[in-house]
């Protein structure tokens, strides 16, 4: 029997991209906060790590493709999409959660999903750095596991 499973452990020369949306920046930024922070404290260096702005969460499956060419050890989606008042949402968080699952699914790193689809800005709060704990980080943590279940299976 063989059974494989991620640790939260870095290697050497592994790099990581994270994109996040500038809508509803003052969520995204605690997301940000929270996903460099984790890396850091695994041991990625600070220039290890490259963030790229998108304006919304629906430019960030387009850009993640464009760099799934690229040698990163995972990419890291984060954004905050918000029901709110907005019938947009739907079309939004729906494209937005799709595009980055089909990605995930023909991509050779992983590509992991830290965009919040919430009701209310006060659950965005809640989930970025709130009492519902920092979904970046979260992110961040899948993202050094898979990184590192990957490595395994593809020796
Ligand atoms: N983008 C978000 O990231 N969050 C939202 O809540 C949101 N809403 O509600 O409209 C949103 N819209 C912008 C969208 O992501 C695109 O940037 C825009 O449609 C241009 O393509």
């Amino acid at each position: 029997m063989a059974e494989y499973q991620g640790f939260f452990q870095m290697h050497t020369g592994q790099r990581w991209a994270i994109v996040v949306s500038r809508f509803n920046q003052r969520i995204t930024d605690r997301l940000l906060d929270g996903a460099v922070d984790a890396l850091l404290r695994h041991g990625a260096a600070k220039d290890s790590i490259d963030i790229y702005w998108v304006p919304g969460a629906f430019e960030i499956p387009g850009l993640a493709t464009r760099l799934s060419t690229k040698p990163y050890a995972a990419i890291i989606t984060l954004g905050a999409v918000v029901r709110g008042e907005t019938p947009h949402f739907d079309f939004v968080a729906s494209n937005t959660a799709s595009g980055i699952a089909r990605l995930a699914e023909n991509s050779p790193m992983p590509i992991i999903f830290g965009v919040l689809t919430t009701d209310t800005m006060a659950q965005a709060e809640d989930r970025s750095d709130g009492k519902a704990g920092n979904k970046g980080a979260e992110a961040a943590l899948a993202a050094i596991e898979m990184a590192d279940l990957l490595r395994q299976i593809s020796h």
